[in-house]
Parts: C-alpha cells; sequence; structure tokens
C-alpha cells in the first residue's frame, strides 16, 4: 500500500492507511447517530451508535434509610469518627442498587467488497473537518474507488455513497451485527434493497432499539439473500442507515422504515448539500489561524502526532485539534439528542468505562466548556434538556434521602435522569452537588446571549438547585452554614491521628459552588424583577459560608481544615473551581487567592498531576485564568504528546472524550476571556503563537469577537453586539476601550487608527 501526501490545504484529518483499531478509525455524528468508520478496503466496518441505547429503564434507586440515619453520620462527621461514618453512609445513603444505567453500541455495520485481488494504492482516509463528511479514497489496479460519509442531522440518517470511476465497478455485501449476533433479535431483509436489526437494550422497563439500512444503486442491481445486501455491478450506491428506540418512537422500525422510504427520493447530492449547509452554518462560526509549517501540515496525522510527541513543532496540529473538538462538539450534541456523554456518542463496549454515562462531578460540565466561548450554544441546549428532566427524579432524592425541598443530584446520572448516588465509592458518591453545578450552565448560558426569556425559564430550575442547598447547609459551633456529608472530589485527606477520611464537612468545592449559584439566582431575580425576599434569604445564606483559606503550603486549602491530601497530585482539582469554570478567583480582584490557586497548581503537577486527559485539560484553563501563558502552553502540548490517541480522541486512558473539549475551552481561553465584565483579548498568548488570528469567538454580554495579532499584539478586532450593551475591550497594542454597543451593530478598532468602524 503506497501513501499518499495531500497537497490541498483544509482543516482535516487524514491517514494512509485504514483503521487497525478503534482508537484509530473517524467518528461521524449528528447528536444522535453516530459511526466510528475504519476505511479498509476490503471489508469495511462502521461501528454505530445511537444516543438512546441504554441498558435498563427508569428506577428510583433513593436509599429511604438515609434520611433517618443523616444525623449520626452528620454526627460522627463532625466528631471525627470517620471510619463508622462512611461504614453508616455506605449502607444507608449508596443507591438501591448502586449503579445506574449505561451505555450500550447500537452494533456494526459490515460491508465487503469481493474485488480486492490486485494491490491497494494511493490509499487516503479523512474527516474533513470543514465539510462534517469522511473519505475513504483508494485505487486498484485501473479503478479509483470512493467512499464518502456522513452523519446528516438535517435529515437524521447516516450517508454512504460508493462510487468508483469506472462503470458498473460497485459491488458488496452488507450486513449487520451486533456483538457476534449475540445481542439482537432479528436480523432480516427488507424487500430487495434493505435490511433490519432490532431487539432490546435489556433489562427491565429498557428500550427496544431497530436500525434499518436501504441501498440505492445507480447502474447494477440490489437484492437481499438471508440477512445480506447486495449490489451488484453498480456505477455508485448510496447506502443510507436510520436507527431509533422506543425511548423516542413508541415504533422505532416504522420509524427507521418511513425516514429512509422519504430520504431514498431525495437525490445523494441533495442530501450532502443539506449536511454541509448544516453543519458549515456551525463549524463556520469559528476560525482560528496560528503560524505553521507548510512541510507538516501535509503529513497523515498520526505522523504529525508522533513528531510533535518526539518534540517537533507543529501549531497547525494544535488548530487542527482546537477544530476536531468544535467538530466533536458538533456531532455529539444537537438539539434534540441526548447530551455528549464519557465518550461522546461513540462507544463500541457492551460494559463501557464508566458506563459512558453521564458524570457530573466535572466531566458532563467540561464537555460544555467549549458550547458559549466557541459559539456553540445550541449544542450547548441537550444538557438543558437534561437538567430539566433531572428536575423531578432529583426532588425525590433530595426529600427521600435528606428531608430537604428543591432537587439534588449526586456524582452521576444516566439517561433516565437518575440522581441517586452512583457505587459506593467513597471519595466520589456522597457527594450532593451535582445539580447545582449544572445549574451554572444555565446562568453561563444567560451571560453569553443575554436571553431574557431563556433566563425567565431558567430560573425556576436554578432555584430549585438552590432551594436545596439552603435546607442540606448545617449550622457549624462558629454560626457558620457547611456541607454535611460531603467529599472534595474524589480526593482523600489525612486526620492529624493518621485516619485517612473522605466524607467530611465542607469541602471548599461546595462553597464555591453555592455562593456561584446563590450569586447567580440573586443575580437572574434580579432581572426579573421578582422574589425580593428570596434574594435576600440567599444573600443572608452567603453571608454565613466559609471563606476560601489558605492553608500551610500557601494553597487554597481544599477543606476546611488544612488536611494533608492523602494524594497531593489527585487529577481532580475541585478546589480551584472558583478559578475555573467558576470565577471567584481573580488575578485582579483577589490576587491572593490567585497566588495560592497558583501553589496549589505547581504542588498538583510536582505530585504527578494532570495524568489523565481531562485533569491536563482543566489545568490549561487554570492557568488560561491566572494569565500564565506559558504554562498554560506547556499544558496545551501535554495534552497532545500524553493524552491524545492517533484519532485525536482524548485518552484518560481510556478514550474519554472530555479532554478533547477542556482542551477547546482552555485555547479558546487563552486567547479571550470574558468572565469579569471586561473583553480581554491575548490573556495567556503563548510567544510562539505571536502572530495569528481567530474569528468568531463568543464574550460574556452577548459579543462576538473576531480579531488578528502579530508580535503578540492585537492588530485588528471587531466586535458585534448582538445585544445593546456597554463594552469594555481590553487588548496588548490597543488602548482600552469602553462603548456602547448597539444590537446588531459592529464595531472595529486597529492599533493604528483606532474608532468606530462600519456599523449595521
Ligand atoms: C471521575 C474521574 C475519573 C473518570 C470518571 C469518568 O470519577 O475521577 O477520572 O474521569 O469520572
Amino acid at each position: 500500500m503506497t501513501s499518499m501526501v495531500s497537497t490541498e490545504k483544509k482543516q482535516r484529518l487524514w491517514y494512509s492507511k485504514p483503521a487497525s483499531e478503534w482508537n484509530e478509525a473517524l467518528p461521524i455524528g449528528n447528536g444522535r447517530l453516530g459511526a466510528m468508520i475504519f476505511g479498509g478496503t476490503a471489508e469495511e466496518k462502521l461501528q454505530l451508535n445511537e444516543d438512546s441505547v441504554w441498558y435498563g429503564g427508569p428506577r428510583n434507586r433513593n436509599n429511604e434509610d438515609a434520611l433517618p440515619h443523616l444525623p449520626e453520620i452528620r454526627r460522627l462527621i463532625l466528631e471525627g469518627q470517620l471510619q463508622k461514618a462512611e461504614e453508616l453512609a455506605a449502607m444507608t445513603m449508596a443507591g438501591l442498587p448502586e449503579a445506574q444505567r449505561h451505555y450500550l453500541p447500537l452494533g456494526d455495520l459490515l460491508l465487503s467488497f469481493g474485488h480486492h485481488v490486485l494491490p491497494t494504492e494511493e490509499y487516503v482516509r479523512e474527516l474533513d473537518l470543514e465539510s462534517g463528511v469522511s473519505r475513504v479514497s483508494y485505487r486498484i489496479g485501473e479503478v479509483r474507488y470512493t467512499r464518502e460519509l456522513f452523519a446528516s442531522y438535517p435529515d437524521q440518517a447516516i450517508a454512504v455513497r460508493i462510487s468508483a470511476d469506472k462503470a458498473g465497478a460497485v459491488s458488496l455485501k452488507a450486513r449487520f451485527n451486533r456483538r457476534d449476533w449475540r445481542y439482537l433479535e432479528k436480523t432480516e431483509k427488507w424487500e430487495e434493497s434493505g435490511l433490519v436489526m432490532r431487539g432490546e437494550c435489556g433489562g427491565k422497563g429498557g428500550s427496544s432499539f431497530c436500525a434499518v439500512l436501504k441501498a440505492l444503486p445507480e447502474g447494477g442491481v440490489s437484492r437481499t439473500l438471508g440477512e445480506y445486501l447486495l449490489v451488484e455491478g453498480a456505477d455508485a450506491v448510496t447506502l443510507l442507515l436510520a436507527a431509533g428506540t422506543t425511548f423516542r418512537h413508541p415504533e422505532p422500525e416504522l420509524y427507521g422504515k418511513r425516514q429512509l422510504d422519504e430520504l431514498s427520493r431525495v437525490p445523494y447530492v441533495e442530501l450532502l448539500a443539506r449536511h454541509v449547509v448544516d453543519y458549515r452554518e456551525l463549524y463556520g462560526r469559528v476560525s482560528l489561524k496560528l503560524p505553521e509549517s507548510l512541510d507538516i501540515s501535509l503529513l497523515p496525522t498520526d505522523e504529525r502526532l508522533e513528531r510533535f510527541r518526539k518534540g517537533e513543532e507543529d501549531h497547525g496540529l494544535m488548530a487542527t485539534y482546537f477544530h476536531f473538538g468544535r467538530y466533536l462538539l458538533i456531532s455529539s450534541s444537537r438539539p434534540g439528542s441526548l447530551p455528549s456523554n464519557l465518550q461522546g456518542i461513540w462507544n463500541n463496549s457492551f460494559t463501557p468505562p464508566w458506563d459512558s454515562k453521564f458524570t457530573i462531578n466535572i466531566n458532563a460540565q467540561m464537555n460544555y466548556w467549549p458550547a458559549e466561548n466557541c459559539n456553540l450554544a445550541e449544542c450547548h441546549e441537550p444538557l438543558f434538556d437534561l437538567i430539566e428532566r433531572m428536575r423531578e427524579p432529583g426532588r425525590v432524592t433530595a426529600r427521600v434521602m435528606y428531608g430537604c425541598r428543591g432537587f439534588a443530584a449526586h456524582h452521576n446520572t444516566d439517561i433516565w435522569a437518575d440522581t441517586a448516588p452512583q457505587d459506593t465509592y467513597l471519595p466520589a458518591s456522597f457527594w450532593p452537588m451535582g445539580a447545582a453545578w449544572l445549574c451554572l450552565h444555565l446562568w453561563e448560558h444567560y451571560r453569553f446571549s443575554q436571553d431574557r426569556p431563556f433566563l425567565a425559564r431558567s430560573y425556576e430550575t436554578m432555584k430549585e438547585a438552590a432551594l436545596f442547598l439552603l435546607d442540606y447547609l448545617i449550622e457549624d459551633e462558629e454560626g457558620r452554614l457547611i456541607t454535611c456529608p460531603s467529599v472534595s472530589p474524589e480526593n482523600s485527606y489525612k486526620l492529624p491521628n493518621g485516619e485517612a477520611g473522605v466524607l467530611c464537612a465542607g469541602a471548599s468545592m461546595d462553597f464555591q459552588i453555592i455562593e456561584a449559584l446563590f450569586e447567580a439566582c440573586i443575580r437572574s431575580a434580579e432581572l426579573l424583577g421578582q422574589e425580593e425576599v428570596f434574594r435576600e434569604e440567599l444573600a443572608a445564606a452567603l453571608k454565613r459560608l466559609p471563606k476560601p483559606q489558605i492553608g500551610k503550603y500557601g494553597q487554597i486549602q481544599e477543606w476546611m481544615e488544612d488536611y494533608e491530601e492523602l494524594e497531593p497530585g489527585h487529577r481532580h482539582i475541585s478546589h480551584l473551581f472558583a478559578l475555573y469554570p467558576g470565577d471567584g478567583f481573580s488575578v485582579d480582584r483577589t490576587p491572593d487567592l490567585a497566588a495560592a490557586a497558583r501553589t496549589t497548581l505547581d504542588r498538583r503537577l510536582a505530585n504527578g498531576g494532570g495524568h489523565t486527559g481531562w485533569s491536563r485539560a482543566w489545568i490549561i484553563n487554570f492557568w488560561a485564568r491566572l494569565r500564565d501563558s506559558s504554562k498554560a502552553y506547556e499544558n496545551v502540548k501535554e495534552l497532545l504528546k500524553h493524552s491524545t490517541l492517533p484519532n485525536l480522541f482524548d485518552n484518560h486512558p481510556p478514550f474519554q472524550i472530555d479532554g478533547n473539549f477542556g482542551g477547546v475551552a482552555g485555547i479558546a481561553e487563552m486567547l479571550l476571556q470574558s468572565h469579569e465584565g471586561v473583553i480581554r483579548l491575548l490573556p495567556a498568548l503563548p510567544a510562539d503563537w505571536s502572530e495569528g488570528s481567530v474569528t468568531g469567538l463568543r464574550a460574556r454580554g452577548g459579543f462576538t469577537v473576531d480579531f488578528t495579532w502579530a508580535a503578540s499584539q492585537v492588530t485588528e478586532v471587531s466586535v458585534m453586539c448582538s445585544v445593546a450593551g456597554t463594552c469594555r475591550l481590553v487588548a496588548p497594542g490597543l488602548e482600552p476601550v469602553t462603548f456602547e454597543g448597539e444590537a446588531g451593530r459592529t464595531y472595529a478598532f486597529s492599533s493604528v487608527r483606532q474608532g468606530e468602524g462600519g456599523g449595521g
């Protein structure tokens, strides 16, 4: 097999050979339906996913023994009798059973091309990030074969187009598989040009699934034999695939067949055009240019990654990583889909790591960090929908486990919005802050969009999360309001007597989240002109929360007491929540806390921190907020070197998508920040990125910003105001500017001649 070096210059991942394993395959997705494409020549495999294929139905797993034992657990913790407290909590607080539901693969579509006797030449496999299309192309003898694959959001189907430059050269056999044909009920033909695969996801109340395939040959014929679909002697063929479950459709088979019947009347070029238009509308909003060496940029992606690991510079690869992350969000989270889970939507395991569900003590939130600042706010919606669905189960959890009002969730949730604790893993399970943290995403969406109707709709949800906490907080001996029991996800501490503990009274992260949520509720109620009494109640509670403390090493204390951490290099750095994604710690407003945050990071890193992809990605965002460009940059490089798979998926290990999204957010945060009422450009620009440009980044306040820089100074900037408001702009190379923006107008500034530019 010979490889071909591309001469075109576009944002893409490309490879000169088929994927030899899943971590080399390329993902396509429309938020709901996804496939991993291996790109084999004689045999092609599309490993398929549909976001609602999960094992089992909804359950009430709340442990009724929690509430009667809560006072005892609290007393034991406050008296320092941790082992007893933990033993009791493990039995009385654990969900029944311990585990929530898990995500499953839909199956495989196997294509076999029997024509490959001669060697394959000029092989290229690519994922074109600019159109959201994957292609496989190669030559056998005199014939060039091309495969084009995409997952269309407007048409809710996967399309595979196989063509050749010689008439009648396309023949194939297609069939479905699911775990060696054991985890499906039936595969059968659908008339002479289609196949159906159906089955049960399993478990009581679990969904049924169905996938449907249809071939539309041009020239040649299609027919079905047994469970095979055959295409013979065609000039080209379009394969369309639809799938669904009873989670959304009472009769998924009927849904799939109708879908494909309708789509088979649409010419392929139109399907492709509709997909590309839809995809580009999102992807095209942002561009990023960094200095790039043309020589390297023409090499296959895996080769570039390998060189990068060995220390070769490749800013272009970092830009591709940034764009690929945006591609992944568009492909795994669209209105109407479930949120992007631990693996986005791409999972090939029937017992995936951490169930491939939603871990809400960092991971699911990190998936959505780039949604607002990278101008993909629509992709945030599935998370908002899940939060809404969590309210009712969360009310039951709040009431049954804790006797509280409002709604609560722990460190995981699943397709059914389960809010009872997951696992009996003490460092993580009994942490009641999941709903509160998620609700801050509603507030962030408002901060970026200034969308009042959205805020009005979301306010009650945020308020319910706050109500739970108002009730959950207890008064300590000093009259402070503290959380108990809780944990600092997922670290343990050492008591002075040497005993190790995880359950605690008052993890620093809790107070930082509560402060952010209560302040968001107060601000929202003010903006909506309502609930003065509730606002006062929140404000009074805020005054009684413990303040962040600086510990004996000059670090931010992780707990209320200055305990030693059991793992000083722990991957979670929860006590810096207020640095990022929160904004309570600030270089300008709270320099002492910012300095302590820096010490915290230095200590974590010196002790081996950042060893998982998402942890490294969080660290990038922390350094960006501390405006330390070289540390932020160092960690971007580490993310690519040590936590990135050949297909650029993040490697926890194993594959976990949060690091991709956290990495994208971090790069954006290095270029633009807007959390302090000011748009600050290039707050953490690495010296190596001294030239560049970016367009389409969003800033809080309803602004969209394009800018160019040279010699690390901003040369041109334009700010589009989607709503009217005051804009403060700070950028190296420009005098600080403040202006009253009018809705719909764009304001331009340059380092040479400053002033207002073209409106409109
Ligand atoms: C948290 C993390 C793990 C992993 C899991 C999905 O529990 O501590 O590293 O990311 O979520």
